[in-house]
């Protein structure tokens, strides 16, 4: 069989046909290519990035089927500055997006992109966001210059052929997606590796469902499948049609018994998100048949089935996640995932040809390539404090290598959700765990949600940041009015899930962690799990219910009674502050904030 010619267009739609074409007016590629997502087309182009330099093949019998991409050092993470909501109005975006007049960035944009592809391929490529032909599944098609990206995206969604097969049935809308690396080639000029421009745009059209991204080759930025689309743009058409885009990932309880439930849990950055999604329980756990499933790491749809039950799908296919930090001993199971078929970015390369990143080992290599292609030692790390990998080095892994993948993670109507968790790092006032109240309660605790940055500029350190339910980078609209959203979905619910907030990170007196976290934090899912199945017991107090030290399952791990009080103690000055520390978030809300809100607030000061 002669190879296909990729110029070739996949697809009969005629919108889709006349879109590339328009595009490819604007942006003058040298080529056009039709992404199949077949293996050939996906080993031809890997081999590309190989002879372009963007890729380092690794060790194919330490690594098989891996590669380690370096990126430009000034495009190494999404650029929120740079992140853009075009609403028609202001108002529409809210004040904690960016917003700039539509007609202004169109105007913008097209200056930006034209004859912005010159001398490069633009690829055409049609991705799933959710399992092929899902009622809840949404479809789009990138058009972008980066092979780079087609690789990632080919892990991290579902692409190519049967995509085009959705297309064509023309059921539903394609969300366009606009992408360049913003870096032209002359005619006979010489490639970078990692090309990029400085000035970077990351645009979002919520009304048209449109999504223009330039300058950045990175993550966040040019995989718009991911933040772009199934957060930001799928947030408002959740809005419209009433569901739910959230970043959250999802995971699987399975008691002895059999009885199994699914909770989702938001949690901001730096608080082992991942870890938490592929958890192993305690051995105790293990032997008396307790099982724990993963079906998603970021990102969760919930949408009410036709019982009113909410169903919720990961709509990606692969885990994007932070390599630094990830070893044997926090999360194996990310580390099998990694193992093979994996693209690292920004991690450090050894001797062997395979990748390393601090916290892989305990013990580093003796010698290394760092993420910027410079030699790195362990004593070069101690003298200067150098990095071998970047902070926000990445591993782009299939999802299916996982080894406690959910059996129903492909699931086209998606798994129950009983529970919601929202969590965040937390030195003091908030306890290990406490469930609110009622849904309104538990949403007023999602809007109220903030995390403390650990090693953040001089100043910071102990602040809270507000980030309402992990969503204030991913809203792509008015946070008001999500809020107004989240209240109101409790009207297609027939049964609600029941809302949790957990923090892993409380300190004592002497700058320790109280809670050892990780595998432990499975007696935390117990009694989460035991509420919201048979209506375990509980305390209440003036911020919710609580569980008392015999409430916990303690088998294999020694917590005296005393530790648990302190690590769950109401700490009513603290939660003064707490209050005080809302009321500014509310503040800048205030013309959308729902009076649900306002009411609860009110609720908690009385009963404090
Ligand atoms: O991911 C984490 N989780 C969730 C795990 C399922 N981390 C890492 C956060 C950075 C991304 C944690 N760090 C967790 C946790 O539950 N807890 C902590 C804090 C901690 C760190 C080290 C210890 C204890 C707690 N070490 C010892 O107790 C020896
Ligand atoms: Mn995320």
């Amino acid at each position: 069989m002669s190879p296909r010619d990729p110029a070739q267009p996949l697809s009969a739609n005629a919108h889709l046909l006349r879109w590339v074409e328009k595009m490819a007016a604007l942006t003058q590629p040298a080529a056009i290519h039709w992404v199949d997502g077949s293996q050939e087309e996906n080993d031809s182009l890997c081999a590309q990035l190989v002879a372009s330099r963007t890729f380092t093949k690794l060790n194919e019998k330490l690594w098989p089927g891996c590669f380690l991409a370096r990126s430009d050092p000034g495009d190494v993470a999404r650029v929120e500055d740079r992140t853009f909501i075009c609403s028609n109005s202001r108002d529409g975006a809210g004040p904690t997006n960016n917003w700039v007049n539509p007609f202004e960035m169109r105007k913008t944009l097209k200056g930006l992109f034209t004859g912005c592809m010159a001398g490069r391929t633009m690829f055409v490529l049609p991705f799933s966001m959710g399992p092929v032909g899902s009622p809840m599944s949404q479809l789009g098609v990138q058009l972008t210059d980066s092979p780079y990206v087609v690789v990632n995206t080919r892990i991290m969604a579902r692409i190519g052929l049967p995509v085009i097969r959705e297309i064509d049935k023309a059921e539903k809308r394609v969300v366009p997606c606009m992408h360049s690396v913003g870096a032209p080639l002359a005619p006979g000029a010489k490639d970078v590796p990692w090309p990029c421009n400085k000035e970077k745009y990351i645009v979002h059209f919520p009304e048209t469902r449109e999504i223009w991204s330039y300058g950045s080759g990175y993550g966040g930025n040019a995989l718009l499948g991911k933040k772009c689309f199934a957060l930001r743009i799928a947030s408002a058409m959740a809005r419209d049609e009433g569901w739910m885009a959230e970043h959250m990932l999802i995971l699987g309880v399975e008691n002895p018994e059999g009885h199994k439930h699914y909770v989702a849990a938001a949690f901001p950055s730096a608080c082992g998100k991942t870890n938490f999604a592929m958890l192993i329980p305690p051995a105790h756990f293990q032997k008396q048949g307790w099982k724990l499933t993963t079906v998603g790491d970021d990102i969760a749809w919930l949408k009410p089935d036709a019982h009113g039950r909410l169903h919720a799908i990961n709509p990606e296919a692969g885990f994007f996640g932070v390599a630094p930090g990830t070893g044997l001993k926090t999360n194996p199971n990310a580390m099998a995932s990694l193992a093979k078929n994996t693209i690292f970015t920004n991690c450090a390369l050894t001797p062997e040809g395979g990748v390393w990143w601090e916290g892989m080992t305990d013990e580093p290599p003796t010698e290394c390539v760092d993420w910027q292609g410079k030699k790195w030692t362990p004593a070069l790390a101690k003298e200067t404090g150098a990095k071998a990998a970047h902070a926000n080095a990445r591993f782009t892994a299939p999802a299916k290598q996982c080894p406690t993948m959910d059996s129903d993670w492909e699931s086209p109507e998606g798994v129950p959700i009983s529970a919601i968790i929202f969590g965040g790092r937390r030195a003091t006032t908030m306890p290990l765990v406490y469930q609110a109240f009622n849904w309104s309660s538990g949403v007023y605790m999602g809007a109220t949600m903030g995390s403390e940055m650990t090693a953040a500029a001089a100043g910071t350190i102990g602040k809270v940041r507000r980030d309402p339910m992990a969503m204030l980078p991913f809203c792509g609209y008015n946070m008001g009015d999500y809020f107004r959203h989240w209240i109101n979905m409790q009207r297609h619910l027939s049964e609600s899930p029941r809302i949790f907030h957990v923090n892993w990170f409380r300190k004592d007196k002497d700058g320790k962690f109280m809670w050892p976290g990780f595998s432990e934090n499975m007696r935390v899912l117990k009694w989460i799990f035991d509420r919201v199945r048979a209506g375990g017991r509980a305390k209440e107090t003036p911020i919710g219910w609580v569980p008392r030290h015999k409430d916990i399952e303690w088998d294999g791990m020694d917590f005296p009674e005393e530790k648990f009080e302190e690590l769950q103690a109401f700490d009513r000055a603290g939660w003064r502050a707490e209050i005080l520390g809302h009321e500014e978030l509310f503040i800048d809300l205030h013309t959308h904030l729902p009076k649900e809100l306002i009411y609860e607030r009110e609720l908690l000061i009385c009963r404090l």
